[in-house]
C-alpha cells in the first residue's frame, strides 16, 4: 500500500500584458490571464496514492498573454488534485500544512499569477506616447509531502493469533490470509460491513509503541477510529493480565486510542465444552465488571451474526463515514 509520496507542485504564471495600437494609433493592448491555481480535494472513493507519482510536477496552467483589442488572455485551468482519505499535507521539513478529512474538502495550496497589465489599462484610450505594459506575476512553487492516515470506524486489535483477520473475514466478504503464526498480516487492510468501515491491524505484542515487532509506522492508522475491538483469546490462561497488558499498550500508544470505547471479544469460544464456557463465562462476569464484552467463536454462526448486530448498533450511532454506491 502506497500511503506516503512526495510531489511538487507549481501553480501557473500570469499572462503578460501587451502593447499594441489600433488604426489610429490608440494603445488597445490587453491585459494578461490569471494562471491557475492548485487545489488538493478529499475523495472518499480513493484508497491510496497508487494513482499520484512520487516526485512529479504537478502544474497548473498558465495564464495567457492579453490579445489586441483591449481583450484580456484566457486565465489557465486550475489543477485539483484527488486524494484519499484522511490525508495529512506536510511541508518538506516535516511542518504541518494541513489535513483533509472530509469527502469535498477542498484546499488551495498555491495561487496563479495575476496577469500582466495592457497598455490600454495601463494608459487609457486615446493615449499613444510611451510604451508600457507589466508582465504576469510568475508562478509559485513547492515540495509537498502527503501522508495517509487510513480512516476506518472500528480497529480491530489484540496480540497476534487472537483471531482478529478471521473475525473480520467472516463479517466481510474480505479475504484476509488467515495462519496460525504471528504477524500474518503486515499491513493495515480494510473491510467493509454494511456502510463501516473495520480495519485490521498488524498484531500487535508489547513494546509495538517502541518500535518492536512491526515498527511504529503503522500505529498512526490508529488516529481517526471511532470504536476499538479488541481481542482476546479464551486460550490466554490469564485473561484479565492480558487484558491489562494490552491496555497499557493502548495508552503508550495513545491517549486517543486508550480513551476510545471499547469493546472487548473474548475469542475461540469453541475450544472449550459447553460446561466449561459456563463456568469461563462466570469467572469473565466477575473479572470484567462494567466492561462491555462478547464471548464468541468465529466458527458459530450465531456468534458472528450478534456480532454483526452489536457493532452496526454501535457505529450506526457514531460513524461518518460515507460511501458512495
Ligand atoms: N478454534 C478457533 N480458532 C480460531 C478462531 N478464530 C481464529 N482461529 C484460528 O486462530 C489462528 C489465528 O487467527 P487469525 O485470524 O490469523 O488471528 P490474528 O493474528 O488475530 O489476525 C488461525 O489459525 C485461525 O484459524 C476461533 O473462533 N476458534
Ligand atoms: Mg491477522
Amino acid at each position: 500500500m502506497k500511503d506516503r509520496v512526495k510531489i511538487k507542485i507549481e501553480s501557473g504564471k500570469g499572462g503578460d500584458g501587451i502593447i499594441a495600437f489600433d488604426q489610429s494609433r490608440k494603445a488597445d493592448g490587453g491585459n494578461g490571464g490569471k494562471g491557475g491555481d492548485i487545489y488538493l480535494q478529499g475523495d472518499v472513493n480513493l484508497f491510496d496514492f497508487t494513482k499520484i507519482y512520487q516526485n512529479k510536477e504537478y502544474k497548473a496552467e498558465n495564464g495567457q498573454m492579453g490579445m489586441k483589442n483591449k481583450r484580456t488572455g484566457s486565465s489557465g485551468e486550475d489543477l485539483v488534485i484527488h486524494i484519499p482519505l484522511v490525508t495529512k499535507i506536510l511541508n518538506e521539513d516535516g511542518s504541518e500544512i494541513v489535513t483533509i478529512s472530509k469527502h469535498g474538502d477542498k484546499v488551495r495550496l498555491l495561487k496563479g499569477g495575476t496577469g500582466g497589465l495592457g497598455n490600454f489599462t495601463l494608459r487609457g484610450e486615446g493615449w499613444d506616447g510611451k510604451l508600457t505594459r507589466t508582465k504576469g506575476e510568475e508562478e509559485e512553487s513547492k515540495s509537498i509531502v502527503m501522508e495517509l492516515n487510513l480512516k476506518a470506524d472500528a480497529i480491530f486489535l489484540g496480540y497476534p493469533n487472537a483471531g482478529k483477520s478471521s473475525i473480520i473475514n467472516s463479517l466481510t466478504n474480505a479475504k484476509y490470509r488467515v495462519a496460525p503464526y504471528q504477524f500474518t498480516t503486515l499491513e493495515p487492510q480494510l473491510a467493509v460491513m454494511d456502510r463501516h468501515i473495520l480495519m485490521d491491524l498488524p498484531g500487535l505484542i508489547e513494546g509495538t509503541h517502541k518500535g518492536k515487532g512491526l515498527g511504529t509506522e503503522f500505529l498512526k492508522h490508529t488516529n481517526y477510529a471511532n470504536l476499538l475491538v479488541h481481542c482476546v483469546s479464551l486460550e490466554n490462561e490469564n485473561l484479565l493480565s492480558t487484558y491489562k497488558s494490552m491496555r497499557e499498550e493502548f495508552k503508550k500508544i495513545s491517549e486517543y486510542l486508550y480513551s476510545l470505547p471499547e469493546l472487548i471479544l473474548f475469542t475461540k469460544a469453541d475450544i472449550y465444552s459447553n460446561e466449561q464456557l459456563e463456568e469461563v463465562k462466570k469467572s469473565l462476569k466477575k473479572q470484567f465488571k462494567n466492561k462491555e464484552y462478547l464471548v464468541m467463536s468465529v466458527f458459530r454462526a450465531e456468534d458472528v451474526k450478534e456480532l454483526a448486530t452489536e457493532l452496526k448498533k454501535r457505529l450506526g450511532s457514531i460513524s461518518d463515514s460515507v460511501i458512495k454506491s
